[in-house]
């Protein structure tokens, strides 16, 4: 039923190799002293129900720096005389809980198969992991994450031992890592951004087949199954966030998940929805009409979204601070309201803190997409904006919003109940934006040839 779509996804890139989690884990080293113990862990697993969990993810450092998907992992590094020995806490084998829940690698399995010197199991944590501590003189953690950790670290550093009082021993401070780790995932390289570009080619996929099957009378959940449905086909782990499936009012909530309305003839709908492959995020959104043709007004409204889109893009360059694109977009989506009647101010005083732009376009038109889809990175790192770098990957996804239901604002009669966003993925290259999901059609042509064909 799919196979045309995963036809044009193409093959599945490598995946991270060891050598390329190695060299992770030392550009981490380098920048940690001799005497740090640094400890990356992940989150427990969680009840959805009863007895029945939430599908486990491990944490994103742990994926960045060693791959290692199951619960119940602590991953630690020591600098021995020079070099740094890392350690795996893992869920030993056990033959019962195997026969239940699915084979594990065990301490064997993970130290011959993944990037660790070491592998330790999980029952003894709290004295493998209470030798490591006391021996370190900062102890490099993100607390917050895995609480058996964090209680550890905690008695370590409270703790007034025969060492400590007479010798001096053990920790005496906690740093955060997550700056120097967030630097580091920041710029993606070329293994990561090939994962990034098959997770944004099969999100594109599967807005052509949201596409293709709306028609007037349509459910939002219909088209949320033929999306995550298609996620799963192309062996994702699904989505990355919650598929934002509004049409008509529902178009104009910006976060609207309910996804449990039938799209109605005249009704502009919007989905915002991208899926996970090997640990990396797309988000892809489109806007289009569910009868297939744009009325005069959704169509004005959905063209200057999209120049602002173009515009924004374009500003995704080696050396341009990361909020170009947001003032090129704003600049845009302004002139484009003041030029149709919707703004009745002059473009500075539209633009500015009392301007009317944001009561139609309230959101930022960007954030850094990799391992989580709001991905980590500082975006005014010492007070001053970010300058993009090669590798680094940023969505550009303008908006208009004219929900008819507001009562703050009195929304055009016109334009009553559209909503347009228009997002994709752009890595900065030296050479300008390569836009990772551009299978994904965006002209007013090329979609209104496309809905409805299935
Ligand atoms: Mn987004």
């Amino acid at each position: 039923m799919w196979g045309e779509s995963l036809e044009a996804v193409g093959p599945e890139p490598a995946k991270i190799s060891n050598e390329e989690f190695i060299a992770r884990q030392q550009r981490l080293f380098s920048q940690l002293r001799p005497n740090d113990l640094l400890i990356v862990t992940a989150p427990h697993e969680s009840t959805r129900s009863n007895d029945v969990h939430y599908p486990y993810r491990s944490s994103s450092d742990m994926l960045y720096l060693c791959g290692w998907q199951d619960p119940e992992a602590v991953f630690t590094a020591y600098n021995d005389d020079g070099n740094w020995i890392t350690t795996l806490f893992v869920q030993p084998k056990d033959i019962l809980q195997e026969i239940w829940e699915g084979r594990r690698p065990g301490v064997e399995g993970a130290v011959k198969d993944w990037p660790i010197d070491n592998a330790v199991s999980h029952e003894d944590l709290e004295d493998s992991l209470s030798e490591m501590l006391v021996k370190c003189s900062r102890i490099v953690v993100k607390l917050g994450v895995d609480s058996v950790v964090d209680g550890l670290v905690d008695n370590e550093i409270k703790s007034n031992s025969r060492d400590r009082q007479k010798f001096g021993l053990g920790p005496v401070s906690i740093i955060d890592p997550s700056r120097m780790i967030n630097e580091l995932r920041l710029r993606k390289s070329n293994a990561e951004i090939e994962l990034m570009r098959h997770s944004a080619k099969i999100a594109a996929q599967a807005h052509i087949q949201a596409m293709a099957n709306t028609k007037p009378g349509v459910g939002e959940w219909q088209l949320e199954g033929i999306i995550e449905g298609l996620f799963k086909y192309c062996k994702t782990s699904g989505s990355a966030y919650p598929s934002i499936i509004g049409s008509g009012e529902n178009a104009t909530i910006l976060h609207y998940t309910v996804n449990d309305d039938t799209c109605d003839d005249g009704e502009v709908i919007l989905i915002d929805a991208g899926c996970e492959y090997n640990g990396y995020a797309s988000d892809i959104t489109r806007s289009w009409p569910v009868n297939g043709k744009f009325s005069e007004a959704q169509a004005e409204i959905y063209q200057i979204v999209l120049d602002a889109q173009l515009a924004a893009i374009d500003q995704c360059r080696v050396g341009n601070t990361y909020d170009a694109p947001h003032n090129a977009a704003r600049r845009v989506l302004a002139e484009g309201l003041i030029r149709i009647g919707v703004i009745a101010q002059d473009l500075e005083e539209a633009l500015g803190p009392d301007g009317d732009l944001k009561n139609w376009y309230m959101h930022n038109t960007g954030h850094w997409l990799g391992m989580d889809v709001h991905d980590v990175g500082v975006y005014r790192p010492d007070d001053e904006p970010r300058l993009f770098e090669e590798g680094m990957v940023i969505t550009v996804e303008p908006g208009l919003y004219f929900g008819a239901w507001r009562p703050d604002v009195e929304c055009p009669e016109r334009y009553a109940n559209i909503g347009i966003r228009i997002e994709d993925d752009v890595l900065i290259t030296k050479d300008g934006p390569d836009v990772l999901s551009d299978d994904c059609p965006k002209t007013i042509a090329n979609i209104e040839a496309l809905v409805g064909t299935a």
